[in-house]
């Protein structure tokens, strides 16, 4: 059964940010890392220029809302002097606060000669970037790190492709013991097959967040029709001390494309979040539209998580 209300409310301003709020001229500005800086909220925008390549740019509001400051150059530049991987741009950052090391880690997917992988930057200011390098091969691509430990592991979600094309695009869970050397890898949320919304291709959106069910995560789910693919969202909770036990999925979306700006644009029917601010009982995703814009909707975390306990049906935790 399908919920009559929207969980989520698409902003009245939305798309907030579109190109001609760049201070540079660009193709599109979208997929964005989300964190709190310095008490405001700052997005880490993918802009695609016009040769078609990816860099990232930092922009900051006091209510996340109104009043964007925009950098006025490029923040985050692909360097491919020193790192070949980048050579095609840096794309779809997402951002996470570890407190341990008082720095926020960005995994982003750096597009190499030998197609997208995960690479790796930490930063204190925003200014600033210690690039890490390569941390997965590709193809792979919707990584983040968990802010905390497992057993004295750190922990990332990814999602690399196989090269057996009948084989399903899943999402990976893999462990380090020093955020440099990755293994025990395994698949955490499979994409399903058929007919489902999420069927052949799914990726991790927004980090996982912490809640006091354990950990909540946004993924989104590919249908691929006719007239091309439908990125949609769906939700899923962890277990908090065991991440690689899979609580709850959701059977049914939770968000989609409906708005003009998230049907029409450089590739149509796409929302894609790579982060969120989540603040007491408001979530905030930050969102791609369809490859063109950046847009804000907003849910509250109680009724998130009752209704992804309400409609999980078809997934145990023991599958
Ligand atoms: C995915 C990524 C995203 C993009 C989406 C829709 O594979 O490349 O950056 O928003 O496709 O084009």
């Amino acid at each position: 059964m399908s919920h009559t209300k929207e969980l989520f409310r698409r902003h009245p301003n939305n798309p907030i940010i579109t190109v001609d709020h760049l201070p540079y001229p660009a193709n599109s500005v979208f997929n964005a890392g989300v964190t709190e800086f310095e008490g405001e909220t700052l997005l880490l925008m993918r802009v695609e220029d016009r040769r078609g390549f990816s860099h990232l740019t930092v922009a900051r509001s006091p209510d996340g809302v109104n009043n964007w400051r925009i950098d006025p150059e490029p923040t985050l530049m692909p360097d491919p002097v020193e790192h070949p991987e980048e050579i095609w741009g840096i794309e779809d950052p997402r951002i996470t606060y570890i407190e341990e090391r008082q720095e926020w880690y960005i995994l982003y997917t750096a597009y190499s000669e030998a197609g997208p992988l995960v690479s790796m930057a930490s930063t204190r200011d925003f200014k600033h970037f210690q690039r890490h390098g390569a941390v997965m091969p590709p193809e792979d691509k919707d990584a983040a790190l968990f802010p905390v430990r497992f057993g004295g592991r750190w922990a990332m979600i990814h999602r690399p492709v196989s090269t057996f094309p009948s084989v399903a695009a899943h999402i990976w869970i893999s462990f380090s013991p020093d955020l440099k050397h990755w293994g025990d890898h395994r698949v955490l949320i499979p994409a399903r097959k058929g007919g489902w919304w999420d069927a052949n291709k799914v990726g991790l959106a927004a980090p996982p967040a912490l809640t006091d069910e354990g950990w909540l995560i946004l993924y989104h789910g590919v249908r691929t029709t006719a007239s091309g693919s439908i990125y949609r969202l769906g939700l899923a909770l962890l277990d908090r001390d065991d991440p690689c036990r899979v609580i709850y999925r959701s059977d049914e979306w939770v968000f989609g494309p409906r708005e003009e700006y998230e049907l029409f644009g450089d590739v149509d029917k796409v929302v894609f979040p790579c982060g969120w601010v989540i603040r007491g009982d408001e979530v905030r995703i930050y969102y791609g539209a369809a490859d063109t814009s950046l847009a804000l909707a907003t849910a509250s975390l109680s009724e998130l998580l009752d209704w992804l306990k309400h409609h999980s049906r078809h997934w145990s935790s023991e599958s």
